[in-house]
């Protein structure tokens, strides 16, 4: 008797206190608050596109030039082939979600009929004066799916005005005629490269302008945005995307999304190193991008056709960009043709090979995945979730949990090269680190240490045969909050 009192009062008052907690209604278990700053609904949808393409093109195509000195007659501009739904669906078919077209480069030329100058491709050859190749551009985007983009360059080496107030008018009209003439642009690309000598009108001298103050960007910005609310700006200080620090092709191993932008004034000692890896305390969601080009330089040069990266060093780029919580923005040229040239094309393919060997058979939905603790043991906030496969339902702790560590083990023991981690980022960047480790004789041995995840992180690993694989949280700003991890 005394027995079954026993067995039958404790599990009794253990059973209701768990239907009380699962059951009472408004009681579910609350998500974590969000790690302030956290991404806005634009920067999330850019963080998803991961591979962006970037195309230059002006007359220094036709010159061999990197920076046209603005003297450049529009008569040398003639593709005679050029079509950009070859650019684009190329760029599709390679995985690429946007690109961005430098509609004027600093040379001052325009690839669209502008109203506001005579330095533009209506008083060049192509189609006899009568082409628009930012509609070209923009159209075959539409047709293929890609996002389109715009780069225009502040510093003008053509114009007359630069560094007088008259040019701003100048520049922001033809920013109202990017944006009202062909349709919607999802990032606009600021360059930082500003003032220096240039053929300016005939003048041919240096003109210096105040980074500054010059620009007045926050009302070019307000303007461009009560046009198109939903794009994003690049510069070297955003606001919305920061510059990674270098055209290499890499972001910070330690990669913050986060920065404070009153540090990033160009000139300041130490700034690319802080670009490369944004601030663990910083007070913007100010993430970086990685922009590269395909090339040694960002114009189409035939010198440089043995020079075209190739697949091998493009995987590895997309491992230190996109693998380092970035967006890749990787420059494709066009040739004097007007078309992007076969070797590039061949880079590009044998580059998507390599991602789909490397990445299509995700090892992780085969597992059973387990954690150290979970969120009120709420199925809400399980370590399921993690290889659901659905971006919105995440593995997450406590509040007062701030490391801990989830596993997923194999049926039988698989080949594992890759681990993919996922923050959940809508609710902010809170790992500050974690390590990989394997089952390997009997016991858990670590293949890898990092600091950050971000957006996405993948970690690269010496291939090993393996029955299960443990990520650790040692260090968080926060209860870990986890949307996915891939295993290849
Ligand atoms: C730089 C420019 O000076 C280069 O010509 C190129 O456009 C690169 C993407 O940005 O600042």
């Amino acid at each position: 008797m005394k027995k079954i009192i026993h067995t039958i009062t404790f599990p009794v008052s253990c059973i209701l206190g768990l239907l009380l907690t699962a059951c009472q209604p408004g009681k579910s278990i609350e998500p974590p608050a969000p790690v302030l700053p956290v991404p806005s609904e634009n920067q999330l949808a850019w963080h998803e596109m991961e591979m962006n393409a970037f195309i230059h093109f002006t007359t220094n195509t036709f010159t061999g030039k990197e920076w046209g000195y603005g003297d450049e007659s529009p008569s040398i501009f003639n593709p005679t082939e050029l079509d950009a739904t070859q650019w684009i669906s190329v760029l599709k078919e390679t995985g690429f979600k946007g690109m961005i077209l430098t509609c004027k480069h600093h040379d001052g030329f325009c690839l669209w009929p502008s109203e506001y100058t005579e330095h533009a491709v209506k008083n060049s050859p192509y189609k006899n004066g009568n082409g628009d190749i930012v509609k070209d551009v923009s159209d075959a985007c539409k047709k293929h799916g890609l996002k389109f983009g715009v780069y225009l360059s502040p510093w003008d080496r053509n114009h007359k005005d630069y560094g007088n107030p008259e040019y701003i008018t100048y520049y922001r009209n033809q920013l109202k005629e990017l944006f009202t003439g062909y349709g919607p642009v999802f990032e606009m690309w600021f360059d930082g490269a500003n003032g220096g000598d240039g053929y300016y009108g005939g003048k041919r001298e240096i003109r210096r302008i105040d980074r500054k103050t010059y620009y007045d960007w926050p009302a070019t910005l307000d303007l461009v945005r009560a046009i198109q609310p939903q794009v994003i700006f690049f510069s070297d200080a955003g606001p919305d995307i920061r510059w990674i620090g270098n055209e290499s092709g890499y972001a910070g191993e330690t990669n913050w999304n986060t920065i404070t932008p009153d540090t990033l004034y160009a000139g300041k000692a130490g700034i690319q190193k802080l670009l490369n890896t944004g601030s663990i305390d910083g007070s913007h969601w100010i993430p970086g991008e990685v922009d590269v080009s395909i090339r040694p330089g960002w114009f189409y040069h035939a010198e440089e056709d043995s020079l075209v990266k190739s697949p091998e060093q493009l995987f590895d780029i997309y491992l230190t960009s996109v693998g380092r919580g970035s967006v890749l923005l990787l420059n494709v040229p066009p040739d004097r043709r007007g078309l992007i040239h076969e070797n590039d094309i061949r880079s590009l393919q044998g580059f998507r090979e390599l991602l789909n060997e490397a990445f299509s058979n995700n090892l992780a939905i085969v597992a059973t995945a387990n954690a150290s603790s979970y969120r009120g043991k709420s199925s809400q906030f399980s370590p399921e979730n993690l290889i659901d496969g659905d971006k919105e339902t995440y593995w997450t702790t406590d509040d007062d949990v701030v490391t801990g560590s989830f596993e997923l083990e194999f049926s039988e023991p698989q080949t594992v090269s890759y681990v993919l981690l996922q923050e959940y980022i809508p609710l902010g960047q809170r790992i500050k680190s974690f390590r990989v480790e394997i089952w390997n004789n009997d016991q858990w041995e670590t293949v890898s240490e990092a600091r950050t995840i971000g957006y996405k992180r993948i970690l690269q690993i010496n291939p090993v045969k393996t029955s299960k694989i443990k990520i650790e949280i040692t260090d968080s700003k926060a209860c870990p909050v986890i949307s996915n991890v891939e295993l290849y």
